[in-house]
């Protein structure tokens, strides 16, 4: 279906659903409520955004990404008033099981695996993959995003929150338009939709060296959310794989985590790069490894908190950067072609 072509309706969302009071979630736009519909009687996730051009934009690209076996999808949007205030409400599938590392931290006796974490880092870059090919970038990839549907063995993680998404024009798109030939674009005018992208890698990063020992590869020294120390070591891309925690892990996921958290975006490896390598593509095949990240999640389980807030500010921080960096480039260039656009949309 075509996205363009998918309204809000503008009925009251009280004549498909009751409303629950009970609160599944708090983001930072929006609160996440218990609804059901009466119709089937299905129970179902409600997002209530105040009406703006951004909750606007998260719905759009929410509902275009909609469809993606690791996506929550959503099953429903309303434009309502509610409690006086122009609302988009968003009806989704709700997810029973509860957030990633909770679920990790739950596991029971069996030791968490790196098989068991490749599998959940091949649902993630599916859902990855899934928006980077249809030009939207996430931006805020993070553990509390990460949700299971059920609390069954053979439940799916699914990926949520498209608050920070932003469309990513690509290379052919560009070229598409009448302004542009292919023989003279300049790699700025290419350049852009990588850095949106590239946040996203960095997150899965970050997640897939936590799934491994439990800890994350940059963190405070005094727990504060985000010390002086912390950013540095980030820019500089200062972090280690210490002894034992990553003693057993194979090469192949350390080497995938480097090429993720690599420092500089362009060579940060693509969601393409990731998809081929073995260790994702053959996940079932990747050995059973038990690592501490279980115990290691129930003993940190009290600094988890922080843990959260650390890594919001950090991938906050990366979408200032990357912003600025794209503003700056289009401004200091001075390619002909460029100028010719500037003339015809009259900036
Ligand atoms: N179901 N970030 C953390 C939740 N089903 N949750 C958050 N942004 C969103 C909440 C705060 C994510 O867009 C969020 C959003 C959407 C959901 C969402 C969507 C669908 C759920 C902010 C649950 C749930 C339901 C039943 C049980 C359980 C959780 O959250 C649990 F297992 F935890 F008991």
């Amino acid at each position: 279906m075509n996205s363009s072509t998918r309204i809000p309706k503008t009925t009251p969302i009280t004549d498909d659903y009751d409303i629950s009071n009970t609160v599944l979630g708090l983001g930072i736009n929006g609160k996440v409520v218990e609804c059901v519909s009466k119709k089937n009687g299905h129970r179902r996730a409600l997002k209530v955004l105040h009406d703006s051009v951004k909750a606007r934009r998260e719905v759009e690209l929410h509902w275009r990404a909609s469809g993606c076996l690791h996506i929550v999808e959503i099953i429903d949007v309303y434009d309502n008033t509610y409690g006086g205030k122009r609302c988009l409400l968003v009806v989704m599938e709700c997810m029973d099981g509860g957030e990633l590392f909770q679920r990790i931290q739950d596991n029971g006796d069996r030791a968490f695996t790196e098989r068991q974490a490749a599998e959940i880092m091949h649902s993630i870059c599916v859902a990855v993959k899934h928006l980077h090919d249809t030009n939207i970038a996430h931006r805020d990839i993070k553990p509390e995003n990460l949700l299971y549907s059920s609390s069954e063995p053979n439940a799916l993680l699914k990926l949520t929150d498209f608050g920070f998404a932003k469309e990513t024009l690509n290379a052919a798109d560009t070229l598409q338009t009448p302004c542009y030939t292919p023989y003279y674009v300049a790699p700025e005018v290419l350049g852009p939709e990588k850095y949106d992208k590239s946040c996203d890698i960095w997150s899965l990063g970050v997640v897939m060296y936590i799934l491994l020992c439990g800890f994350p590869p940059f963190y405070s020294n005094h727990g504060l959310a985000i010390s002086p120390g912390m950013k540095k070591r980030i820019r500089l891309g200062q972090y280690d794989f210490p002894e034992p925690e990553w003693s057993n892990v194979s090469a192949e996921a350390k080497n995938l985590i480097k090429g993720m958290l690599s420092v500089d975006p362009e060579k940060r490896l693509t969601i393409h790069q990731i998809m081929s390598s073995g260790w994702i593509r053959q996940f079932k095949a990747v050995p059973q490894t038990p690592l501490y990240t279980t115990s290691l999640l129930r003993d940190t389980s009290q600094a988890w908190g922080d843990v959260q807030d650390e890594m919001s500010r950090s991938l906050a921080t990366m979408r200032v950067d990357y912003d600025q960096v794209q503003i700056k480039s289009l401004e200091q260039s001075n390619n002909s072609l460029l100028n010719k656009r500037r003339n015809k949309v009259g900036a």
